[in-house]
């Protein structure tokens, strides 16, 4: 396979509800789109890193100068059959994680039409449908919040994510778990507490959540162990892993029972893959996080879900819960709580060219 041309585009998408966490708040987005041109076929990847640097290091604007001055420039023209030979001349670039995952998508996309294949057969998938859970941002009202999770729960969902921080945390989980005695629940702190914050970790040790995802530093594994020792609760970590070394380390430290795969966050599907055989191995269940990711984004998180230790419903929801409209056809739909793996080769839906060339706000080709 030989990349001969990439193109980029900066496609800006509004989000049907505005999404707040401890660390931001985000009322559209811009995502870049890597179209790869090999072999008289085109891939496609998305680079689903935020427009600020509050998840973590990486912008849009970083991704934008990765992509096209590293990322594009070190494949083009380089031929490779395997993904680990794609990846070879951009190890050298260190982190850029968000950025490296967009191009390498369009990799995966453009060896799984080769092969025709869908993408989740190329990863080794053996779901037909994935768990499919909502993330919901923190809202201010709780009677909204209720109407909320009514709704996702109407839709068949079968878990809930309540993003928390100081001063929003126990009273509204404690409401909604008196409001829903059942439902599989759990909170994401994005970072938010410090080690000193034990007392309160521990009091959300009664309302039975199934994780407290990332409750301390964006980097940290180390007090993240302490803190397992004082809480019942399986704590999973999401920011502090970028690598399947990192969620060695972190297992080995006992830092968190639980591992959020977000493909952005470990630079590809490649190192999502290495992350879940590591905790199938260890018999640490996983899940699929996102980023709001468009439906090339999602479509690969869909692929990455089928693979057999996705146990637990992840972020990955059906289109319509973030866009009026999304850029590939069908839409993404999540159905009783579950999204179908697809049947066609690649990614599995049809990037709509007409609607990402309306959204598209920059685009530059590399390699002409
Ligand atoms: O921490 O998992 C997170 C969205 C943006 C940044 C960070 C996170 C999230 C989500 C939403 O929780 C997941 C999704 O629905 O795509
Ligand atoms: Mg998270």
């Amino acid at each position: 396979m030989n990349i001969e041309r990439v193109e980029l585009m900066v496609v800006r998408l509004d989000l049907v509800r505005s999404f707040e966490t401890s660390s931001s708040q985000r009322r559209f987005l811009e995502h870049i789109l890597v179209k790869a041109y090999a072999d008289g076929l085109t891939g496609w990847g998305e680079c689903a890193s935020p427009i600020d640097p509050y998840y973590c290091e990486e912008t849009t604007e970083t991704c934008w100068h990765m992509l096209k001055d590293f990322l594009a420039p070190n494949v083009i023209g380089r031929p490779w059959e395997t993904i680990e030979e794609f990846m070879a001349p951009l190890r050298k670039v260190k982190r850029n994680n968000f950025a490296k995952a967009g191009i390498e998508m369009a990799a995966w996309d453009l060896l799984a039409q080769a092969a025709g294949k869908p993408l989740h057969a190329m990863l080794g998938g053996t779901r037909s449908e994935i768990l499919s859970g909502v993330s919901l941002g923190i809202e201010r009202d709780t009677a909204r919040l209720f109407a909320i999770i009514d709704q996702y729960l109407g839709e068949g969902y079968r878990r809930v994510k309540l993003k928390i921080g100081p001063g929003r945390d126990v009273d509204v989980i404690r409401a909604v778990r008196e409001r829903y005695p059942d439902l599989p629940l759990m909170a994401d702190a994005n970072s938010a507490y410090r080690l000193g914050d034990l007392p309160i970790l521990q009091q959300l040790d009664q309302f039975d959540l199934m994780m407290i995802e990332q409750p301390l530093a964006h980097d940290d594994i180390i007090d993240h162990a302490t803190l397992q020792a004082g809480l019942r609760t399986p704590i999973c970590l999401d920011e502090s892993i970028h690598s399947a070394e990192d969620a060695r380390k972190a297992l080995d430290l006992d830092s968190g029972r639980i591992i959020n795969i977000k493909v952005s966050r470990l630079g590809g599907l490649l190192e999502a893959q290495k992350v879940h055989d590591l905790c199938r191995e260890r018999g640490v269940p996983v899940w699929c996080g996102g980023m709001h990711e468009y439906g090339i984004g999602r479509a690969a998180n869909v692929a990455i879900s089928t693979l057999p230790g996705f146990t637990l419903p992840g972020d990955i929801s059906g289109s319509d819960k973030y866009y009026a409209e999304d850029i590939v056809n069908p839409p993404i739909r999540a159905t009783r709580g579950a999204i179908a793996a697809p049947s066609g080769p690649g990614l599995g839906y049809a990037p709509d060219e007409g609607r990402i060339a309306s959204a598209t706000v920059r685009a530059l080709t590399v390699g002409e």
